[in-house]
Protein backbone atom coordinates (compact mmCIF):
# COMPACT_ATOMS: atom_id res chain seq x y z
CA UNK A 1 0.00 0.00 0.00
CA UNK A 2 0.92 3.41 -0.78
CA UNK A 3 2.19 5.98 1.89
CA UNK A 4 -0.74 8.69 0.57
CA UNK A 5 -3.29 5.88 0.54
CA UNK A 6 -2.22 4.76 4.07
CA UNK A 7 -2.73 8.22 5.47
CA UNK A 8 -5.76 8.04 3.78
CA UNK A 9 -7.29 5.45 5.71
CA UNK A 10 -5.87 6.36 9.08
CA UNK A 11 -7.98 9.85 8.44
CA UNK A 12 -11.37 8.03 7.75
CA UNK A 13 -10.46 5.38 10.23
CA UNK A 14 -10.31 8.46 13.19
CA UNK A 15 -13.83 9.03 15.18
CA UNK A 16 -13.87 12.30 13.19
CA UNK A 17 -13.37 11.01 9.68
CA UNK A 18 -10.48 13.42 8.17
CA UNK A 19 -8.79 14.10 5.00
CA UNK A 20 -6.32 16.52 4.09
CA UNK A 21 -6.82 19.07 2.04
CA UNK A 22 -4.30 18.50 -0.50
CA UNK A 23 -6.58 16.25 -1.97
CA UNK A 24 -8.97 19.23 -3.21
CA UNK A 25 -6.01 19.30 -5.72
CA UNK A 26 -6.18 17.15 -8.90
CA UNK A 27 -6.38 19.49 -12.07
CA UNK A 28 -10.29 20.14 -11.96
CA UNK A 29 -9.69 20.93 -8.19
CA UNK A 30 -7.45 23.87 -9.08
CA UNK A 31 -9.08 25.20 -11.51
CA UNK A 32 -12.03 25.71 -9.26
CA UNK A 33 -9.43 27.34 -6.50
CA UNK A 34 -9.09 29.67 -9.24
CA UNK A 35 -12.86 30.37 -9.74
CA UNK A 36 -12.72 30.25 -5.93
CA UNK A 37 -10.50 33.70 -5.89
CA UNK A 38 -12.21 35.72 -8.52
CA UNK A 39 -15.34 35.61 -6.27
CA UNK A 40 -17.11 38.50 -5.24
CA UNK A 41 -17.18 36.96 -1.70
CA UNK A 42 -13.59 35.45 -1.35
CA UNK A 43 -12.37 38.69 -0.12
CA UNK A 44 -8.23 36.95 0.56
CA UNK A 45 -7.05 37.10 -3.28
CA UNK A 46 -8.42 40.95 -3.55
CA UNK A 47 -6.82 41.77 -0.19
CA UNK A 48 -3.60 40.57 -0.61
CA UNK A 49 -3.22 41.66 -4.51
CA UNK A 50 -4.33 45.05 -2.88
CA UNK A 51 -0.96 44.72 -0.56
CA UNK A 52 1.46 43.29 -3.20
CA UNK A 53 0.57 46.08 -5.44
CA UNK A 54 0.83 48.69 -2.92
CA UNK A 55 3.56 48.21 -0.92
CA UNK A 56 6.28 45.41 -3.78
CA UNK A 57 8.78 48.19 -3.89
CA UNK A 58 9.23 48.13 -0.05
CA UNK A 59 9.38 44.21 -0.26
CA UNK A 60 11.60 44.08 -3.09
CA UNK A 61 13.90 46.27 -1.27
CA UNK A 62 13.91 44.16 1.90
CA UNK A 63 14.21 41.03 -0.75
CA UNK A 64 17.61 42.53 -2.41
CA UNK A 65 18.96 41.49 -5.66
CA UNK A 66 19.70 38.59 -6.54
CA UNK A 67 17.55 36.10 -4.48
CA UNK A 68 15.67 32.91 -5.28
CA UNK A 69 12.63 32.81 -4.76
CA UNK A 70 10.92 29.35 -3.75
CA UNK A 71 6.93 29.55 -3.84
CA UNK A 72 5.21 26.91 -1.87
CA UNK A 73 1.48 26.05 -3.35
CA UNK A 74 2.32 28.35 -5.81
CA UNK A 75 -1.18 27.52 -7.68
CA UNK A 76 -1.12 29.64 -10.83
CA UNK A 77 1.29 32.08 -9.27
CA UNK A 78 -1.41 35.09 -9.49
CA UNK A 79 0.24 37.10 -7.12
CA UNK A 80 4.10 36.38 -7.72
CA UNK A 81 3.88 38.05 -11.23
CA UNK A 82 3.84 41.63 -8.99
CA UNK A 83 6.64 40.15 -7.56
CA UNK A 84 8.93 38.52 -10.27
CA UNK A 85 8.03 42.22 -12.36
CA UNK A 86 9.83 44.31 -9.54
CA UNK A 87 12.41 42.27 -8.16
CA UNK A 88 15.69 42.93 -8.71
CA UNK A 89 17.72 40.43 -11.13
CA UNK A 90 16.03 37.13 -9.65
CA UNK A 91 18.79 34.23 -9.44
CA UNK A 92 15.78 31.71 -9.94
CA UNK A 93 12.27 31.52 -9.25
CA UNK A 94 11.21 27.96 -7.69
CA UNK A 95 7.24 27.73 -7.44
CA UNK A 96 6.52 24.06 -5.07
CA UNK A 97 3.22 22.44 -6.05
CA UNK A 98 1.07 19.05 -5.47
CA UNK A 99 -1.05 19.72 -8.50
CA UNK A 100 1.22 18.13 -11.35
CA UNK A 101 -0.46 19.63 -14.27
CA UNK A 102 -1.59 22.89 -13.01
CA UNK A 103 1.58 23.43 -11.95
CA UNK A 104 3.78 22.75 -15.38
CA UNK A 105 1.36 24.77 -17.24
CA UNK A 106 1.96 27.83 -15.07
CA UNK A 107 5.41 27.58 -15.03
CA UNK A 108 5.27 27.55 -18.82
CA UNK A 109 3.36 30.63 -18.88
CA UNK A 110 5.59 32.10 -16.68
CA UNK A 111 8.89 31.03 -18.43
CA UNK A 112 6.91 32.45 -21.89
CA UNK A 113 6.13 36.18 -20.09
CA UNK A 114 9.72 36.58 -18.26
CA UNK A 115 12.48 35.20 -20.71
CA UNK A 116 15.32 35.40 -18.41
CA UNK A 117 13.83 34.29 -15.91
CA UNK A 118 15.26 30.38 -14.50
CA UNK A 119 12.10 29.24 -13.79
CA UNK A 120 12.43 25.66 -12.04
CA UNK A 121 8.66 24.11 -11.30
CA UNK A 122 9.33 21.18 -8.37
CA UNK A 123 6.50 18.72 -7.99
CA UNK A 124 6.37 17.52 -4.42
CA UNK A 125 4.08 17.32 -1.25
CA UNK A 126 5.69 19.81 0.48
CA UNK A 127 4.51 17.99 4.14
CA UNK A 128 7.24 15.73 3.19
CA UNK A 129 10.90 15.92 2.82
CA UNK A 130 11.81 16.99 -1.42
CA UNK A 131 14.62 18.42 -2.91
CA UNK A 132 15.42 21.88 -3.85
CA UNK A 133 17.24 22.18 -7.36
CA UNK A 134 20.23 24.24 -7.83
CA UNK A 135 19.69 27.29 -10.36
CA UNK A 136 22.54 28.37 -12.20
CA UNK A 137 23.14 31.56 -10.66
CA UNK A 138 23.95 31.27 -7.37
CA UNK A 139 21.42 33.25 -5.16
CA UNK A 140 22.18 35.79 -2.80
CA UNK A 141 19.44 34.97 -0.67
CA UNK A 142 16.43 32.43 -0.48
CA UNK A 143 13.14 34.04 -0.04
CA UNK A 144 10.30 31.43 0.81
CA UNK A 145 7.28 32.80 -0.83
CA UNK A 146 4.07 31.03 0.86
CA UNK A 147 0.86 33.40 -0.30
CA UNK A 148 -2.92 32.94 -0.49
CA UNK A 149 -2.88 31.68 3.89
CA UNK A 150 -2.40 28.61 2.68
CA UNK A 151 -0.40 28.23 6.01
CA UNK A 152 -4.16 28.83 7.77
CA UNK A 153 -4.81 25.22 6.43
CA UNK A 154 -2.81 23.63 8.52
CA UNK A 155 -3.53 22.84 12.62
CA UNK A 156 -0.82 24.43 15.06
CA UNK A 157 1.65 21.87 15.43
CA UNK A 158 1.40 21.26 11.72
CA UNK A 159 1.52 24.76 10.65
CA UNK A 160 4.88 25.50 13.07
CA UNK A 161 6.38 21.97 11.59
CA UNK A 162 5.74 23.50 8.26
CA UNK A 163 7.32 27.33 8.90
CA UNK A 164 10.55 25.36 10.93
CA UNK A 165 11.02 23.32 7.40
CA UNK A 166 10.52 27.01 5.49
CA UNK A 167 13.23 28.15 8.34
CA UNK A 168 15.54 25.46 7.02
CA UNK A 169 14.56 26.33 3.30
CA UNK A 170 15.65 30.07 3.86
CA UNK A 171 19.18 29.14 4.94
CA UNK A 172 21.71 31.50 6.84
CA UNK A 173 20.54 34.99 5.15
CA UNK A 174 16.98 33.66 4.17
CA UNK A 175 13.62 35.49 4.53
CA UNK A 176 9.75 34.44 4.40
CA UNK A 177 7.40 36.16 2.44
CA UNK A 178 3.89 34.67 3.69
CA UNK A 179 0.38 35.72 3.61
CA UNK A 180 -2.14 35.67 6.72
CA UNK A 181 -5.29 36.03 6.60
CA UNK A 182 -6.61 38.12 9.80
CA UNK A 183 -9.84 37.80 12.33
CA UNK A 184 -12.47 39.84 11.59
CA UNK A 185 -16.11 40.07 11.27
CA UNK A 186 -17.53 36.29 10.95
CA UNK A 187 -20.31 37.28 8.47
CA UNK A 188 -17.54 38.21 5.61
CA UNK A 189 -15.72 34.77 6.51
CA UNK A 190 -18.84 32.69 6.35
CA UNK A 191 -19.47 34.44 3.14
CA UNK A 192 -15.77 33.88 1.61
CA UNK A 193 -16.89 30.29 2.58
CA UNK A 194 -20.37 29.92 1.28
CA UNK A 195 -20.44 31.66 -1.68
CA UNK A 196 -24.34 32.11 -3.01
CA UNK A 197 -22.46 30.64 -7.29
CA UNK A 198 -22.13 27.05 -4.83
CA UNK A 199 -18.03 27.14 -6.41
CA UNK A 200 -16.82 26.39 -2.85
CA UNK A 201 -19.29 23.68 -2.58
CA UNK A 202 -18.32 22.13 -6.06
CA UNK A 203 -14.31 22.84 -4.80
CA UNK A 204 -15.69 20.53 -1.69
CA UNK A 205 -16.87 17.85 -3.13
CA UNK A 206 -14.62 17.45 -5.98
CA UNK A 207 -11.89 16.03 -3.71
CA UNK A 208 -14.34 12.96 -3.65
CA UNK A 209 -14.69 13.44 -7.36
CA UNK A 210 -10.70 13.13 -7.62
CA UNK A 211 -10.21 10.25 -4.83
CA UNK A 212 -12.74 8.37 -7.08
CA UNK A 213 -10.53 8.92 -9.92
CA UNK A 214 -7.04 7.96 -8.41
CA UNK A 215 -7.42 6.52 -5.43
CA UNK A 216 -9.75 3.62 -6.12
CA UNK A 217 -12.94 4.85 -4.52
CA UNK A 218 -16.50 4.72 -4.62
CA UNK A 219 -18.14 7.93 -3.02
CA UNK A 220 -21.08 9.43 -4.33
CA UNK A 221 -21.08 12.67 -4.86
CA UNK A 222 -25.05 13.28 -4.56
CA UNK A 223 -24.71 12.00 -1.14
CA UNK A 224 -22.58 14.28 0.39
CA UNK A 225 -22.98 18.36 1.23
CA UNK A 226 -20.83 21.17 2.01
CA UNK A 227 -20.87 22.57 5.15
CA UNK A 228 -18.47 25.41 6.37
CA UNK A 229 -19.04 27.00 9.85
CA UNK A 230 -16.37 29.94 11.34
CA UNK A 231 -15.44 29.00 14.83
CA UNK A 232 -14.80 32.11 16.57
CA UNK A 233 -13.88 30.73 19.46
CA UNK A 234 -11.11 28.21 17.80
CA UNK A 235 -10.72 31.22 14.75
CA UNK A 236 -10.54 28.56 12.16
CA UNK A 237 -13.51 27.61 9.53
CA UNK A 238 -14.22 24.30 10.06
CA UNK A 239 -14.98 22.77 5.97
CA UNK A 240 -16.77 19.64 6.13
CA UNK A 241 -18.85 16.93 4.01
CA UNK A 242 -21.82 15.65 5.80
CA UNK A 243 -23.28 12.42 5.07
CA UNK A 244 -26.86 13.10 3.53
CA UNK A 245 -27.85 8.97 4.50
CA UNK A 246 -26.35 6.48 6.23
CA UNK A 247 -24.14 4.94 3.44
CA UNK A 248 -21.21 3.04 3.08
CA UNK A 249 -17.99 3.79 0.96
CA UNK A 250 -14.96 1.88 -0.06
CA UNK A 251 -11.19 3.76 -0.63
CA UNK A 252 -8.72 1.73 -1.66
CA UNK A 253 -10.28 -1.68 -1.05
CA UNK A 254 -11.20 -0.85 2.27
CA UNK A 255 -14.98 -0.02 3.17
CA UNK A 256 -16.70 2.76 5.95
CA UNK A 257 -19.78 2.92 7.42
CA UNK A 258 -21.09 7.11 7.65
CA UNK A 259 -24.37 7.78 9.83
CA UNK A 260 -26.60 10.55 8.30
CA UNK A 261 -25.80 13.63 9.52
CA UNK A 262 -21.74 12.46 9.71
CA UNK A 263 -19.28 14.76 8.90
CA UNK A 264 -15.63 14.16 7.06
CA UNK A 265 -13.56 16.88 7.74
CA UNK A 266 -11.64 18.20 4.51
CA UNK A 267 -10.14 21.49 5.57
CA UNK A 268 -9.42 24.14 8.42
CA UNK A 269 -8.62 27.91 7.30
CA UNK A 270 -7.31 29.28 10.55
CA UNK A 271 -7.35 32.87 10.86
CA UNK A 272 -4.93 34.98 13.22
CA UNK A 273 -4.08 38.19 14.77
CA UNK A 274 -1.19 39.48 14.14
CA UNK A 275 0.23 38.64 17.69
CA UNK A 276 -0.57 35.23 16.93
CA UNK A 277 1.33 34.52 14.08
CA UNK A 278 4.18 37.04 15.66
CA UNK A 279 4.45 33.85 18.41
CA UNK A 280 4.27 31.01 15.72
CA UNK A 281 6.91 32.84 13.47
CA UNK A 282 9.23 33.44 16.81
CA UNK A 283 8.76 29.79 18.19
CA UNK A 284 9.65 28.59 14.46
CA UNK A 285 12.95 30.55 14.69
CA UNK A 286 11.82 34.01 12.41
CA UNK A 287 11.36 37.65 13.73
CA UNK A 288 8.44 39.61 11.88
CA UNK A 289 10.33 42.04 10.32
CA UNK A 290 7.89 44.08 8.63
CA UNK A 291 3.92 43.68 8.10
CA UNK A 292 1.72 45.05 5.32
CA UNK A 293 -1.99 45.16 5.30
CA UNK A 294 -4.88 45.87 3.03
CA UNK A 295 -6.45 49.78 4.01
CA UNK A 296 -9.81 47.24 5.37
CA UNK A 297 -7.03 44.96 7.44
CA UNK A 298 -8.49 41.84 6.29
CA UNK A 299 -5.14 39.86 5.38
CA UNK A 300 -1.50 40.65 5.47
CA UNK A 301 1.54 40.07 4.25
CA UNK A 302 4.75 39.46 6.71
CA UNK A 303 8.39 39.77 6.03
CA UNK A 304 10.17 37.48 8.39
CA UNK A 305 13.51 36.99 8.89
CA UNK A 306 15.68 34.36 10.83
CA UNK A 307 16.15 35.88 14.49
N1 LIG B 1 -0.68 30.36 -3.80
C1 LIG B 1 -1.86 30.38 -4.62
C2 LIG B 1 -2.66 29.08 -4.51
C3 LIG B 1 -3.23 28.78 -3.15
S1 LIG B 1 -4.25 27.32 -3.18
C4 LIG B 1 -2.71 31.54 -4.23
O1 LIG B 1 -2.41 32.18 -3.24
O2 LIG B 1 -3.70 31.81 -4.92
C5 LIG B 1 -3.18 26.20 -2.36
C6 LIG B 1 -2.13 25.66 -3.32
O3 LIG B 1 -1.26 24.82 -2.57
C7 LIG B 1 -2.70 24.80 -4.45
O4 LIG B 1 -2.09 25.16 -5.67
C8 LIG B 1 -2.37 23.36 -4.05
O5 LIG B 1 -2.18 22.51 -5.14
C9 LIG B 1 -1.10 23.56 -3.22
N2 LIG B 1 -0.94 22.58 -2.15
C10 LIG B 1 -1.82 22.29 -1.16
N3 LIG B 1 -1.31 21.38 -0.32
C11 LIG B 1 -0.07 21.07 -0.81
C12 LIG B 1 0.96 20.20 -0.39
N4 LIG B 1 0.83 19.43 0.70
N5 LIG B 1 2.11 20.16 -1.11
C13 LIG B 1 2.26 20.93 -2.23
N6 LIG B 1 1.31 21.78 -2.68
C14 LIG B 1 0.15 21.84 -1.98
C1 LIG C 1 -5.82 27.56 -0.16
N1 LIG C 1 -6.52 28.07 1.02
C2 LIG C 1 -5.82 29.21 1.62
C3 LIG C 1 -7.96 28.32 0.82
C4 LIG C 1 -8.57 28.93 2.11
O1 LIG C 1 -9.20 29.98 2.00
O2 LIG C 1 -8.37 28.37 3.19
C5 LIG C 1 -8.70 27.08 0.41
C6 LIG C 1 -10.18 27.25 0.33
N2 LIG C 1 -11.07 26.44 0.85
C7 LIG C 1 -12.28 26.89 0.58
N3 LIG C 1 -12.18 28.01 -0.09
C8 LIG C 1 -10.86 28.27 -0.28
Amino acid sequence: MTEEMAELIEGLNQPQKTISPKYFYDENGSQLFEKITELPEYYLTDAELEIMREYVDEMARLIGRQASLIEFGSGSSLKTRILLENLDNLAAYVPVDISEDHLLESARKIRSEFDLLDVRPVVADFTKPFALPNPTVTPIRNVVYFPGSTIGNFEHEEAMELLRVMHTEAGENGALLIGVDLQKDPDIIDAAYNDSQGVTAEFNLNMLRHLNNEFDADFDLDAFEHRAEYDEDEGRVVIELVSQEDQTFEVGGTGFDIAEGEAILTEYSHKYTLEQFSDMAEAAGFSVLKVWTDAEQLFSVQYCVRS
